[in-house]
C-alpha cells in the first residue's frame, strides 16, 4: 500500500536521514578516486521499495534504495539504504573485488534501532596467513587505533561470523546519534579511503592456484551472508518472501547467481 502525499511528506519531515550523509559522500569519493567508474545493473523492481508498517501512530514508510556501481577491480558496489523512521535506519555498504584479485571486501554495515546504533566497518580478509595480514591489515592499524579511541567494543558478537572479519575491525554499539555524526563518520571516512588506496595498488593475480583459492574464499564469504543476513527478518517483515530473497540473492550477494546464470565468469 502506497502512502498518500501528505503523510509521506509528514514523516519525511520528522525523521533525520542519519546515514544518508554517509552515503552522499561515499558516492562523491567513488566517482573521483575510482577510474571508469560505471553502473552496475540493478534488477527490475530492487531500484525503491517502499511499504508501509506498523499500527497507529506506530505506523511508518519503510523505503528500501539501492545503488549500485562496477569498476576494473571492483565486481560490485553496491549499497542498499533503509529508512524507517527513527525506529529503523541502516546503510549496508559492501565492495566486492573482481576474483583475479585477493583484495579483501570493504563492509559496513550501519545500523540505527530503537536500542540504539549497531557499526560494523571492516575490510574483510579472504586469508588468515601472515602474508595476507601483512598486505591488508598492517596499513589498516593505524587508522583502525585512531578510531577504536572513540568506538569502543560493540560486545556480543556472531562466534561463527568471527572469520569473515579483521583484526582491525570496528565493532561498536554507540547510544548517541552524536557519536554516529562525528565519530563513526570519521571512521566511515578512514576505512573508505584507506580501501581505495589499497584497490589502487592492487595487482592482477596469475597464478591458477591462488585463483582457485581467491574464488573458494569469495564464494564462502558471500554464501554466508546470504545464508545468514541478519536482515532477512527485517525484509521478511516489511516486503513478504518472494521480494526478500530475490533481493538477497540477485543483488545484495549475487555472486553466485551470476556464475550460475553464466553472466559472471572470473577474469582468466
Ligand atoms: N546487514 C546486512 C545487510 C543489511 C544488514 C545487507 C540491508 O548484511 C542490516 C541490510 N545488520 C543489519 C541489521 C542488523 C544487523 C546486525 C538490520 C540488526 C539485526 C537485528 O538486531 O535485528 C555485521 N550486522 C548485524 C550484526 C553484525 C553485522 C555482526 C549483529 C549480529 C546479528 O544481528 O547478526 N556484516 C554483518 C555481518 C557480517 C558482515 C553479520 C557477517 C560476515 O560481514
Amino acid at each position: 500500500m502506497t502512502a498518500t502525499g501528505s503523510s509521506r511528506r509528514q514523516v519525511a519531515k520528522e525523521v533525520k536521514d542519519i546515514y544518508g550523509p554517509f552515503w552522499e559522500y561515499a558516492q562523491d569519493v567513488l566517482r573521483t578516486r575510482i577510474p571508469n567508474l560505471a553502473d552496475y545493473p540493478i534488477p527490475e523492481g530492487y531500484l525503491h521499495k517502499e511499504a508501509m508498517t506498523g499500527k497507529g501512530k506506530r505506523q511508518a514508510l519503510v523505503t528500501t534504495d539501492s545503488y549500485a556501481f562496477q569498476s576494473e577491480k571492483l565486481r560490485q558496489i553496491r549499497t542498499a539504504h533503509v529508512q524507517g523512521g527513527s525506529a529503523l535506519q541502516v546503510l549496508n555498504f559492501v565492495m566486492f573485488p573482481e576474483m583475479n584479485y585477493d583484495l579483501p571486501f570493504f563492509g559496513a554495515d550501519l545500523v540505527t534501532l530503537p536500542g540504539g546504533h549497531l557499526i560494523a566497518i571492516d575490510m574483510q580478509p579472504l586469508f588468515h596467513d601472515d602474508a595476507y595480514r601483512a598486505k591488508y591489515t598492517e596499513p589498516v592499524k593505524d587508522i583502525f587505533e585512531r578510531n577504536k579511541r572513540n568506538l569502543p567494543w560493540g560486545g556480543d558478537f556472531p562466534e561463527e561470523a568471527a572469520k569473515f572479519f579483521s583484526p582491525s575491525f570496528i565493532w561498536s554499539r554507540p547510544s548517541e546519534d552524536e557519536a554516529v555524526e562525528t565519530h563513526v563518520f570519521a571512521a566511515f571516512k578512514d576505512y573508505l579511503h584507506k580501501y581505495l588506496d589499497l584497490v589502487e595498488m592492487a595487482e592482477p593475480v596469475k597464478d591458477p592456484v591462488r585463483l582457485q583459492n581467491i574464488k573458494e574464499s569469495q564464494l564462502a564469504y558471500l554464501q554466508y551472508r546470504a545464508e545468514k543476513d541478519p536482515a532477512r527478518g527485517m525484509f521478511l517483515r516489511f516486503y513478504g518472501e518472494d521480494w526478500t530473497e530475490e533481493y538477497i540473492h540477485g543483488f545484495l550477494f549475487d555472486l553466485e547467481r551470476k556464475i550460475e546464470t553464466g553472466e559472471y565468469s572470473p577474469p582468466a
